[in-house]
């Protein structure tokens, strides 16, 4: 199979509140990705701040941080073959206007800050990200009945 990879995906405070965590986690679990973490979490703004360090110039940052902290999110680790750029594509672009159809942002949102989901942009933001969320030793492996009909042993 392709190299197996772990991306973070948070479904934000207004995915919690819509009543949408169950519909963008079955899209997900339907791709055939595979769940190595999961949990609900009250945010505070240190976490916050950490997580989004890099937009912490941007004039948005403060009315982010606050959304973010607002009602509880859902954080999960995702893991499977080309994991970043698949689910990457599966949220669609940051404004939900720009967002393709059949995208979780593109078929939910219509505000840039009300936007549903968060994914993990690089091998190497996963990584830091997927260790801000759940430490360093916060994922499980295991095998699925189902994954020899959804990975293959090839390149
Ligand atoms: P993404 O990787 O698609 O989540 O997008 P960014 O990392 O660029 O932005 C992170 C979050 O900042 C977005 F989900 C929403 C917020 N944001 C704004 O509110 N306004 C902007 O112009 C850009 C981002």
């Amino acid at each position: 199979m392709s190299a197996s990879q772990k991306t973070l995906v948070l479904i934000k405070p207004d995915g919690v509140q819509r009543l949408l965590v169950g519909r963008i986690l079955s899209r997900f679990e339907d791709r055939g990705l595979r769940i190595a973490a999961l949990k609900l979490v009250s945010v505070d703004r240190a976490l916050a701040e950490t997580h989004y360090a890099v937009h912490a110039q941007r004039p948005f940052f403060a009315g982010l941080v606050d959304f973010i902290t607002s009602s509880p999110l859902v954080a999960i680790v995702l893991e499977g073959p080309n994991a970043i750029a698949v689910v990457r594509s599966m949220v669609g672009a940051t404004k939900p206007h720009e967002a393709g159809p059949g995208t979780i942002r593109g078929d939910f949102g219509l505000e840039t800050a009300k936007n549903l989901i968060h994914a993990s942009d690089g091998e190497e933001t996963a990584a830091a990200e997927i260790k801000l969320w759940f430490g360093a030793n916060g994922t499980i492996d295991y095998p699925r009945a189902t994954d020899a009909w959804i990975l293959s042993d090839e390149e």
